[in-house]
């Protein structure tokens, strides 16, 4: 499920350096003519994509990117020094919005492509360009053009990272708000949930993972039965699927398989994806009867992790692991540009 990250940021170019009225003075020349430098141009401010970067948290402390001024002309035909321009570097995939209009300037899709957001102003002209058979004196001089600004908008369409599926009253909606600020509606009935629901789980560096709880599936969902299991699109693309499962209920096993097959029903690949089993619920079941459940899991290759979203105990771990396997992925998509460069 993918939902958009947007922040509003100030860009500026330079403004560019003013032109200067000077005059030759050497001796025994009373009159010297016009050397006059001319005026620096500003410089400008450019956006650039990036796969570096993933997220728009940079623009939560910088809202405002001005470019450098052109420096001032000078005597002796001495311009200015250009301004030195800025580079704001954006997560490809970004979208670039005036603010005031709300047209969409720029859509960022390549990695490394450019846009100029504001032109630095140019220079003014020294007062040599003014010299005339008629005035081989000219006091005039123009001043620098002032840099392009506005306010502009950046979007991000972001794709959620983890997925939590499960049964009706599994507590996949408890999990998200314990995982996450997310405040999602949670009853002791079935089917509360009815849309997908979203939260952020931030790692120690503000790195946001976005978590996406969807209405639970069951037996015959690929059928339609229940809400039916169209709602698995929304975490077709998540790099983590959470399978939540209340131990609580005396046929948990069975209620796993009934789950894994509706996920191998609505695609192959999902069943395949990176998986972590929450066994949920733990506050009602007896400490030796999870620890046991846990280890027949693990013994299957499942990498499964007791929590009680009630009780709020194992949400840590499931919190940290969610963040290992994030990192871990990021690293492996990064391997082959590294090679490559
Ligand atoms: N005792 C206990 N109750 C829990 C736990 N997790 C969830 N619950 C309860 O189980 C019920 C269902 O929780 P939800 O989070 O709404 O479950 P869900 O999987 O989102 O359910 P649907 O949206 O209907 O698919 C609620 O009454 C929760 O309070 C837990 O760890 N322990
Ligand atoms: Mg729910």
């Amino acid at each position: 499920m993918s939902f958009v990250d947007e922040a509003k940021f100030y860009v500026k170019g330079g403004d560019g350096g003013n032109g200067c009225v000077s005059f030759r003075r050497e001796k025994y020349v009373p009159k010297g003519g016009p050397n006059g430098g001319d005026g620096g141009r500003g410089g400008s401010v450019y956006i650039r994509a990036t796969k570096k970067i993933q997220s728009l948290i940079d623009f939560k402390y910088r809202s405002h990117f001005k470019a450098g001024r052109g420096g001032h002309g000078q005597g002796k035909d001495k311009h200015g020094a250009k301004g030195s321009s800025l580079v704001i570097e954006v997560p490809t995939g970004s979208v670039i919005k005036d603010v005031d209009s709300g047209q969409i300037l720029v859509d960022l899709t390549d990695e490394g492509q450019e846009y100029l957001a504001a032109g630095g102003g140019k220079g003014g002209l020294g007062n040599t360009h003014f010299a005339s058979g008629s005035n081989r004196t000219p006091r005039i001089a123009t001043d620098g053009r002032p840099g392009a600004e506005r306010w502009l908008k950046i979007e991000l369409k972001l794709i959620a990272d983890i997925g939590l599926v499960g049964l009706p009253n599994a507590g996949k909606s408890s999990l998200l708000s314990n995982l996450s600020a997310a405040n999602p509606k949670i009853g002791d009935y079935p089917f509360t949930t009815l849309e997908p629901q979203l939260g952020i789980l931030r790692d120690k560096y503000s790195n946001p993972y976005i978590i996406a709880d969807i209405p639970g599936l069951i037996e015959d969902a690929h059928k339609g039965v229940g809400l039916g299991h169209s709602f698995l699109k929304h975490i077709e693309r998540t790099s983590i699927i959470l399978h939540v499962i209340d131990i609580s209920e005396d046929d948990h096993r069975r209620n796993y398989l009934v789950l894994e097959n509706e996920l191998k029903k609505y695609k192959d690949g999902l069943s395949d994806r990176v998986k972590v089993i929450a066994l949920n619920k733990t506050d009602l079941v007896d400490p030796d009867m999870v620890l046991e459940i846990e280890a027949e899991y693990r013994q299957s290759g499942i990498e499964a992790m007791s929590v009680s979203a009630w009780s709020g105990s194992g949400i840590a771990d499931i919190r940290l692991k969610f963040i290992e396997i994030m990192e871990d992925l990021v690293q492996d998509t990064d391997a082959p540009s590294d090679v490559q460069n």
